[in-house]
């Protein structure tokens, strides 16, 4: 077999990679880009996790063998009340808007995966194992995300375990790999931006990203980078409308489809799933049939609709944010004040946590629980109305959660009982 170093028809040879852009200094800088923005999408994926409130009720976690892994948790706040649509569009917008760096990144270092000897030292083995983590796992988290938002339920319920775990273990190598590579990726876009990316490096890093045998440039560096980032802003600019939510939704291209139609009109906002998905019926949420049952330290009271009309209503304006990364802009909920629902059960001041159950019999987004904090505030209604008119069923009929900063996931629709304190 003859020496791969001397056969350009393999890749373990350098000189099979022929791109003149391939060079330390487009790698430097995409890999710059990159940190900043992977760090910012951990951070943001470990508050969507927060936002959860994973450690109040095991039906809030979808991670419960975490372990030490759940050492950052923290009561979710409720201010302010955009505070989930923040995080949680930044997190899925900017990871949609890395793509192309993550593949152009990817694409500048390709010939080092398939360098030979596989490794030249024990640290080199070393290092380079860390890059197969590095690799596999921004892979792994990229694409368990997208599929995530874009065929949502593909892998129901173990996606919050996939995308957990799997963001722990990149993350481990890219601390490591940051901590190997940050000095030199600084000085390789610092040193070589005067000679725009022409010059080459010294070290063993541009010996092994430069071709030997480079063909002619079809483009420069800077315009290769000018590409990337079109590329990027072509995605930013077809996706943060569904984040943005009303009209801007249009402009989201790229957001998922084919979902119910709200319509126009009050309920004419974002629909998750349709009543008739969840298998609620007309007949269970009729006039006749339909009672919230609320208990708590005094006993447990049953109330129709109309017992709820009685009681003293209130407004709130508020969105909803879904993990997926869509939002709707401040929807008007009027309602029964969860504080007040808890005062009938015995607790006139200070209520506890309260665990939420739906008609629906079967989801897992079927209950959650809230925390004291959220049942506390006085924009935290059990929402009866959406603008001006009662709840459509596909939004909840006859009552719904609604909390401010909340994730969409604890805004339980159908609800049917609340168990106040004793979670
Ligand atoms: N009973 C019940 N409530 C639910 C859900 C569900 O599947 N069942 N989905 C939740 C999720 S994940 C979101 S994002 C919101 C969406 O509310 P919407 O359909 O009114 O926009 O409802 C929440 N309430
Ligand atoms: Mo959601």
């Amino acid at each position: 077999m003859p020496h791969p170093d001397r056969d350009p028809r393999l890749p373990t040879s350098p000189g099979f990679w022929r791109s003149p852009l391939r060079g330390p200094w487009l790698t430097s800088v995409l890999g710059l880009v990159l940190l900043a923005g992977i760090t910012v999408l951990f951070v943001t994926g470990l508050v969507s996790y927060a936002a959860y409130n994973p450690g109040l009720s095991p039906v809030n976690d979808k991670t419960p063998g975490k372990g030490i892994l759940g050492f950052f948790l923290f009561d979710w706040p409720t201010d302010p009340h955009w505070l989930y649509r923040f995080t949680q569009g930044v997190h899925v917008t900017l990871g949609l808007t890395l793509i192309p760096v993550l593949l152009a990144k990817l694409w500048s270092v390709v010939p080092k995966l398939f360098a030979l000897p596989p490794a030249r030292s024990v640290s080199h083995a070393l290092e380079r194992l860390s890059l197969l983590l590095l690799v596999g796992g921004a892979l792994f988290e990229f694409t368990t995300g997208v599929l995530n938002i874009q065929l949502d339920y593909l892998f129901p319920g173990s996606f919050y375990a996939l995308h957990f775990y799997g963001a722990w273990v990149f993350f481990a190598a890219f601390v490591a790999h940051v901590v190997l590579r940050l000095p030199t990726a600084l000085r390789n876009a610092r040193r070589l931006r005067d000679t725009r990316g022409t010059g080459h490096g010294r070290d063993d890093e541009a010996a092994e990203l430069v071709s030997p045998r480079p063909a002619q440039p079809t483009v420069s560096r800077r315009g290769a980078l000018g590409l990337v980032g079109g590329a990027s802003l072509l995605l930013f600019v077809t996706s943060v409308g569904q984040s943005l939510g009303g009209v801007w939704r249009r402009t989201a291209l790229l957001a998922p489809h084919g979902g119910a139609d709200p319509g126009s009109g009050p309920g004419g906002f974002q629909i998750n799933k349709t009543a008739a998905y969840a298998g609620i019926s007309a007949a269970e949420t009729g006039e006749e049939a339909w009672r919230l049952v609320v208990s708590g330290s005094t006993g447990t009271v049953r109330l129709s609709r109309a017992d709820l009309l009685a009681m003293p209503q209130h407004s709130a304006a508020l969105p909803i944010a879904c993990v997926e990364g869509w939002s709707t802009p401040d929807q008007w909920w009027r309602g029964v004040r969860l504080r007040d629902l808890a005062a009938l059960v015995g607790y006139d001041t200070d209520p506890p946590d309260v665990f939420v159950e739906s008609l629906q019999r079967q989801g897992a987004f079927r209950r959650a629980a809230l925390r004291a904090n959220q049942v506390a505030d006085p924009r935290s209604l059990l929402a009866l109305d959406v603008n001006g008119e009662p709840l459509t069923r596909d939004h909840g009929h006859p009552a719904r959660i609604i909390v401010p900063a909340a994730p969409g996931v604890l805004n339980t629709k159908w609800v049917a009982r609340l168990t106040f304190g004793d979670l």
